[in-house]
């Protein structure tokens, strides 16, 4: 019999900087909603789902910083979303920036949590790979400062028993990284889920847009085959004050086929049922960790960062 989780990814259009976090709320309300009303158990929602993408502004004084970050999960304007969910048995995705303390020192991080269907946080990731910068260009036509404004995740990567299954969890830029998706793989993933925001200008190359949504689709579809894990992406797309992201959020089964496509870039919520059984073939055949995983040849990979030519 198959084993069946119907998952929505919910797309959320622009988010201006002048929005507050309770109308933020009362969309990603609206769309659990609507997935509830489609079936849906999970429901994915964006990285940095409660505000606007604010890596793009240099800011000089924390304060304003942290007027983006959560200082506690649920908070005043964000509990509305866990209660909802709990009533309606959902269990939900979500990104948001997270100031916590410790050792007596403030950190921040590019977070994501993983609620279970009686509104508790199951799990939690903070992201690892932060794209970036943390000087200001001037010159760029914007800035993407995630590694000015967030330190390096400190959770790994890993996985929980949730929804019947079991569930992992990245973050954006995560997803470019086939580590990311095999170390979740190991630990037997069967479906990742993934918020992101993808700005459609490459500032440090000239690079086409049409590439922006090839390179986003190509990286997840491969993590999902190799690893014979669905992978659920959430996208906060179009227009935030001038600034266009992409959006392309998608269902991708173990195959690596897409099998459900955001049409636009405004809020927009899609589904499929997903059989978590789907990448067993996978993972007993091609991928079959266990037989055919070569160890001895993998050393430099986690011994060696940048890339190290032969000499001559
Ligand atoms: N949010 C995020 O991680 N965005 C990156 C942009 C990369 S270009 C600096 C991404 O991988 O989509």
């Amino acid at each position: 019999m198959a084993r069946l989780l119907k998952v929505a990814a919910a797309q959320l259009g622009p988010i201006h900087r002048a929005e507050d976090r309770t109308s933020v709320v009362n969309r990603l309300l609206d769309m659990l909603r609507q997935a509830h009303g489609a079936g849906c158990k999970l429901v994915v929602f964006p990285e940095l789902a409660l505000t606007t993408f604010f890596p793009r502004y240099w800011m000089t004084d924390q304060a304003e910083v942290d007027t983006y970050f959560e200082r506690e999960m649920p908070g005043p304007e964000t509990r509305p979303l866990f209660e909802e969910a709990s009533r309606l048995g959902m269990a939900f995705y979500l990104g948001y920036a997270e100031l916590t303390e410790e050792g007596g020192a403030a950190k921040r991080y590019n977070t994501s949590i993983l609620v279970d269907g009686g509104g508790r946080i199951l799990g939690k990731y903070r992201k690892v790979h932060l794209p970036g910068h943390a000087e200001h260009l001037p010159e760029a036509p914007f800035q993407h400062l995630e590694k000015r404004y967030f330190d390096v995740g400190d959770l790994g990567f890993p996985v929980w028993r949730a929804c019947g299954g079991v569930l992992g969890m990245c973050i954006c830029n995560d997803r470019r990284w086939p580590e990311t998706f095999r170390v979740m793989g190991l630990q037997g993933a069967e479906l990742i889920a993934l918020g992101f925001n993808t700005p459609s200008r490459n500032i440090f190359h000239d690079e086409p847009v049409h590439l922006r949504m090839f390179h986003h689709l190509l990286t997840m579809q491969a993590g999902a085959y190799q690893n014979g894990t669905w992978v659920v992406a959430a996208a906060k797309a179009g227009r935030e004050d001038g600034h266009h992201l992409i959006g392309g959020s998608c269902i991708i089964a173990p195959t690596g086929e897409v099998v459900a496509r955001a049409l636009g870039e405004e809020d927009e919520v899609i589904a499929f049922d997903c059989d978590l059984d789907v990448g067993d073939y996978v993972k007993r055949t091609v991928f079959n960790f266990d037989k055919h995983r070569r160890i001895e040849h993998y050393r430099r990979i986690t011994e060696q960062v940048g890339v190290r030519p032969p000499s001559g």
